[in-house]
């Protein structure tokens, strides 16, 4: 990989993965709509709207790698998520096709499985149970991934991320948390790996809570460093300060399940 673009780098996950990606590659392009506040002086920004197909091309163009972590990345108002996570991602794979980006890491989420019960364990290839229209477009993205791959030859790796932070910030994200240094092993992984195709891996740090057998991202090589355990106590005072969420709290997607729940199957399986 020469060039690699990141979208998103202005969003929460960018800021903390961005000094760990400095001097990976040759040269690695920032985009976002607007600059993040901290930009530091050796580091190149474009700023791009996804939602302009022009400025996708410009930004790609040259490009070996994306790493895609733009969009909307919360539950919000369809229009919002589609013209984002619809139209901007559809954008954002046409462009790579056509720009010959050989190399997609998309930021899926654990929104795209939300509605899974915490009393199972899944894998990466279970049927999606979105839990949001943030979720639903999560597995649009992983299938618009697939298509790519399969159709034009681009390799995608989803990453369906936890919650990327320095520690766990409550008792559910012990099962899902992702350390940044943990996330840009993974990134490693799905631009190098000579396997790629269209796959599917989780992305947590060492949770021993986990819900989600992470067992690919191992195949593929994936030892992440971080143990939630060790920050138990940290998560459970925090966890301490919420309300409970008779909902949510059944389910891998939390407080996004709980979000306009109204009369659904929660308690099928
Ligand atoms: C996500 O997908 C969101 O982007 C992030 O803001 C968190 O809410 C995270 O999921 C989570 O579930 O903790």
């Amino acid at each position: 990989m020469q060039k690699v673009v990141m979208t998103g780098a202005s969003g929460g996950v960018c800021r903390q993965i961005r000094p760990l990606l400095k001097g990976l590659w040759p040269e690695l392009v920032l985009s976002s709509r607007r600059p993040p506040e901290d930009l530091a002086a050796d580091e190149t920004f474009q700023a791009v709207d996804l939602a302009d197909r022009v400025a996708v091309d410009a930004l790609l163009d040259g490009a070996d790698g994306l790493i895609h972590m733009g969009g909307y990345s919360v539950e919000g108002p369809w229009e919002a998520i589609h013209e984002a996570n619809i139209v901007g991602l559809y954008n954002t794979f046409e462009a790579a096709r056509t720009k010959g980006v050989k190399r997609v890491i998309f930021a899926s989420s654990n929104h795209a499985i939300g509605f899974y019960r915490r009393d199972g364990r899944i894998d990466h290839d279970v049927q999606a149970r979105p839990d949001t229209r943030y979720g639903v477009s999560k597995v649009f993205g992983e299938a618009l991934g697939s298509l790519y791959a399969r159709k034009y030859g681009v390799r995608v790796f989803n990453i369906r991320i936890g919650n990327v932070a320095d520690r766990p910030a409550d008792h559910r994200r012990l099962s899902m948390w992702l350390h940044p240094e943990d996330l840009v092993q993974l990134i490693r992984i799905g631009l190098d790996h000579p396997a790629i195709v269209d796959d599917v891996v989780y992305g947590m740090s060492h949770c021993e809570r986990a819900w989600w057998d992470n067992s690919h991202a191992r195949a593929l090589g994936y030892r992440p460093k971080h143990h939630a355990e060790d920050h138990v106590a940290f998560a459970m005072a925090e966890q301490a300060k919420l309300p409970p969420d008779p909902i949510g709290d059944q389910f891998h997607g939390g407080t996004f399940c709980s979000q306009e729940f109204d009369g659904g199957l929660a308690d099928l399986d």
